[in-house]
């Protein structure tokens, strides 16, 4: 038997920016951050928007989620006024 240890890392280690502990970046992490953004909270508290773990819910933060937002949901065009996928 071998062992893929790559696999075993990523399963053993927490995503950073999955703040809700589902395995996926998304919305729902973003909102923790979004509903406490700029408030105090308890350092490290993933469920109020603290990854960073700085006890301040803010840029850092973001950071972190924008770090591991899946590419597909980046727009794909940065020109002006862009209306397509070109
Ligand atoms: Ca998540
Ligand atoms: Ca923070």
């Amino acid at each position: 038997m071998q062992w893929d240890f790559v696999n075993l890392v990523q399963l053993a280690t927490p995503l950073a920016g999955d703040l809700n502990g589902d395995g996926f970046v998304g919305r729902d992490d973003l909102n923790f951050i979004l509903g406490d953004w700029g408030t105090n909270v308890t350092p490290g508290s993933l469920t109020m928007g603290d990854p960073s773990g700085d006890g301040f819910v803010g840029q850092d933060d973001l950071n972190i989620l924008l770090s591991r937002w899946p590419i597909r949901w980046l727009p794909m065009c940065a020109k002006r006024n862009c209306t397509s996928n070109s």
